[in-house]
């Protein structure tokens, strides 16, 4: 099997790559990556010589279909992914969401490769405490600019799979954590943060729910789906790990031996979306998936170490993180809950 892996020096990307060459080491790898502030080789070093990496915009027509010709199947991660920079500055989010998906969607339909697209469940919004978790007819509702593009990509697939006969899938997956995520999200900001001695900064009042899974069982649900899973169908994929988000922030801080009081509300995020959660029932009934990390404290202790015994891979990005997140005017605010 040949792949090329769009966006395969991100957090996720980069981890599905390491992970499938470990898991099938007959398949060649491209990557296609542009690099941006999120994209790190450092992420692939591991595997450096096992991969062919290309340097590349996804919007470019050209190099994408002279890459889209030479493999059997194309999974598609690169994406502007985090909800805070598509508040500051929308506009990346539509050229690379969007028309980047675009311009692979073209390169796959010419040349008849087979596509998965990754997606996220915040196409469809968000939940009230007590409402029924997204399932795959779950109706469109994306908040944010990044969602809206997400949203949109996603649409694109639907309509070049009817129109085109794109052989498609799609999956739509809760929020991962793990090695090799960005500081600017959640999970490593507090991680890095305490062991910054600063404390960790929620969002208002941090009753916010995330659905947590980690990124090797989310990679592993790509797989299967890329394997087995039926072309034209959209496949949810979660590890009902659902948690608010001062919860997450004890458990880091109890990680971490520190008070669990210990940590700052901040501004909280413009139009935040309260809850997701996912019935993954299809994909566990049809493809036979089950995650792997169903104790989430042990995934996050052991991203916490990762990121102990990493300091050199995220270092050079934190204080650029803080200074941007200040610049964007995140102050601390009391808060009475
Ligand atoms: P990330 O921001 O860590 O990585 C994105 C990668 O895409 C980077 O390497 C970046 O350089 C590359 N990239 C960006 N623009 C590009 C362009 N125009 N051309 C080529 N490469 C480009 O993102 P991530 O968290 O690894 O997310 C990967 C995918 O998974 C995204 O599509 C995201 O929407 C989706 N997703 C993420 C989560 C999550 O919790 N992180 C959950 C569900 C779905
Ligand atoms: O410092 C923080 N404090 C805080 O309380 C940050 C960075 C975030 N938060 C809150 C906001 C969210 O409720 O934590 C929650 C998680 O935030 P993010 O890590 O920014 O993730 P989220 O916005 O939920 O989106 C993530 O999951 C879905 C990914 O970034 C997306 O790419 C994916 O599609």
């Amino acid at each position: 099997m040949r792949l090329l892996v769009t966006g395969g020096a991100g957090f996720i990307g980069a981890n599905f790559v390491r992970q499938t060459l470990a898991e099938r080491p007959d398949t060649t790898v491209t990557v296609l990556d542009a690099l941006t502030y999120a994209g790190n080789r450092a992420s692939l070093a591991p595997v450096a010589d096992r991969i062919d990496f290309v340097h590349g915009d996804i919007a470019d027509l050209d190099l994408v279909d002279e890459l889209v010709s030479g493999v059997d199947a194309v999974v598609h991660f690169a994406a502007e992914s985090h909800n805070d920079n598509s508040l500051a500055d929308p506009w990346p989010f539509v050229q690379t969401n969007i028309v980047g998906t675009y311009s692979l969607l073209q390169a796959v339909r010419r040349h008849d490769v087979r596509y998965h697209h990754v997606s996220t469940d915040e196409v469809y919004g968000d939940l009230t405490p007590e409402a029924a978790a997204f399932d795959e007819t779950t109706a469109y509702n994306p908040s944010s600019p990044y969602s809206a593009t997400k949203a949109s990509s996603d649409l694109l697939v639907r309509a070049w799979t009817r129109s085109f006969g794109v052989r498609s899938t799609i999956s739509n997956c809760s929020n991962n954590y793990g090695p090799y995520q960005h500081v600017e999200k959640f999970i490593p900001r507090q991680i890095t943060n305490l062991i910054d001695g600063v404390r960790p900064r929620l969002y208002g009042a941090g009753h916010q729910v995330r659905d947590w899974i980690h990124v090797d069982d989310h990679n592993r649900a790509v797989l299967d789906i890329l394997d087995r899973g039926r072309i034209g169908q959209t496949y949810l994929i979660g590890a009902d790990g659902e948690l608010d988000n001062k919860s997450v922030v004890r458990l880091i801080l109890e990680a971490f031996d520190r008070d669990p009081d210990d940590f700052d509300h901040v501004t909280d995020r413009a139009g935040h979306d309260q809850r997701y959660a996912i019935d993954a029932s299809l994909l566990r009934s049809e493809l036979g998936w089950t995650p792997r990390y169903s104790d989430f404290r042990s995934g996050l202790a052991a991203t916490i170490e990762w990121y102990r015994d990493n300091e050199s891979w995220w270092r050079p990005h934190k204080a650029l993180t803080e200074r941007a997140y200040a610049d964007a005017g995140e102050t601390e605010i009391s808060t009475t809950h």
